[in-house]
Formats: structure tokens, sequence, C-alpha cells
């Protein structure tokens, strides 16, 4: 399988480190949609990444599809809980929380993209709000544990890295880490893992 992305992209991080965790061989191709002759465009009708390209030809996306799918693939280990519903609930939720992380850190950074005197302060304001909100109640929701849920990795644990890596990509000015000593914690240890580590190569 094939999985089409960029290294900025958050979401193609979550889903790339699902398949890192889960050892499950791909091959990693950039392929930026902006560019022409993307194949992202061929293949997703949304012409947006990541895009997951089965052997057969079947394209699988958004992020959220793409992990509940691979998670599919093997047990080694299991990202998404199976058989506890509140936990895979937690789980999934964990995985909205950092998404909307991602969806408002870029929508700020595509409102600063634009000419000064087109930027809407109000939008600005308010997804960096959303992205303050949203980190308090991640700190919150964590705590002291090791893992956001239960006594392992999961899917929850690889969404929350991709955002905060990403937020330390496009918002380096957001002291997060002094905000929250736990979440600064948990990061230096996710961000030490082998998946980690190879996501971030280019
Ligand atoms: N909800 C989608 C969001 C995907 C998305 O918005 N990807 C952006 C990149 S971060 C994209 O492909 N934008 C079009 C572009 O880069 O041209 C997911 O989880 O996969």
């Amino acid at each position: 399988m094939k999985l089409l992305g960029t290294h900025t992209s958050p979401y193609v991080r979550k889903a790339r480190l699902v398949l890192l965790e889960k050892n499950i061989p791909h091959e990693y191709v950039i392929d930026p949609p902006s560019e022409p002759g993307s194949l992202v465009l061929q293949v997703n009708p949304l012409g947006r990444i990541p895009a997951l390209i089965l052997d057969d030809g079947f394209c699988v996306f958004d992020s959220s599809v793409i992990a509940d799918y691979a998670d599919t693939l093997n047990d080694a280990p299991v990202l998404i809980p199976r058989t506890d519903p509140l936990a895979r609930l937690r789980v999934k939720r964990w995985e909205a929380l950092a998404d909307g992380i991602m969806d408002s850190a870029i929508v700020v950074r595509n409102e600063s993209l634009r000419a000064e005197d087109k930027q809407s302060q109000a939008v600005l304001d308010m997804h960096n709000l959303a992205v303050t909100h949203a980190l308090d109640y991640a700190a919150q929701l964590l705590g002291e544990r090791e893992w956001c849920e239960g006594d392992a990795i999961t899917l929850a644990d690889l969404a929350l890295v991709s955002a905060l890596l990403y937020l330390d990509l496009r918002q380096a000015a957001r002291d997060w880490r002094s905000a929250h000593a736990n979440l600064a914690v948990w990061f230096s240890r996710i961000s030490a893992r082998p998946s980690v580590i190879v996501s971030n190569r280019l």
C-alpha cells in the first residue's frame, strides 16, 4: 500500500504513525495535492491528504478512516480498543480533540498567510482560543498518566503527538509546555518513540 502525504500535514503524520507503530509495510510518497500532476487528485475526490492506496487501487481517506482500517490489520498493538465500548469511545474522542486542534491551527495558519489587510482577527482569535481550550482540556484529561487512555499506547497518543508537533511547527511562539508541564513530560516520552523519530525524517 502507498500513503500519499506531506511532512507538514498533521493528519498525514497521524496516519503514518499508525502504520509505523503497527509495522504495516507501506510506501510513503510525498505528494502535495497542490502540485500539478498530483496523484491525490486522481484517487481522492476531496483532493486531500492523507490518502492510502491499497494494493488493489482502492483509496482510503480520511486519516480517521485510515487509522481505523490499519488497526484491523494486526493486533500488535491494538490502537483502538475493540472489546470495551467506553474505552473505544474515549480513544475516538481523544482523536477528535487532537483533530480539532489540527483543524483550528490550520485555519490560523491559512488565515495568517493572507495579506494582512484581508485577515480576519475574529477568525484568528476564535481558532487560537479553540486551540488553547483544547490544550487545557487535554492536559486536564491526561493528568499524570503515562498514556492518554488505559495502560498502553493507543491512537489517542498518536493523534495528540501529531497535533502538538504541528503546533511546534506552526505556532512556535505558543508556549504550551510552560502552561502544561504534564503534557510536556508525556510529549517528550512519546516523541522519543522510533515511529515519531522516523516520521520527523524528510
Ligand atoms: N479530516 C481530514 C483532513 C485532511 C486535510 O485537510 N488535509 C489537508 C492537508 S493538512 C489537505 O490535504 N489540504 C489540501 C492541500 O494541502 O492542498 C483528515 O483527517 O484526513
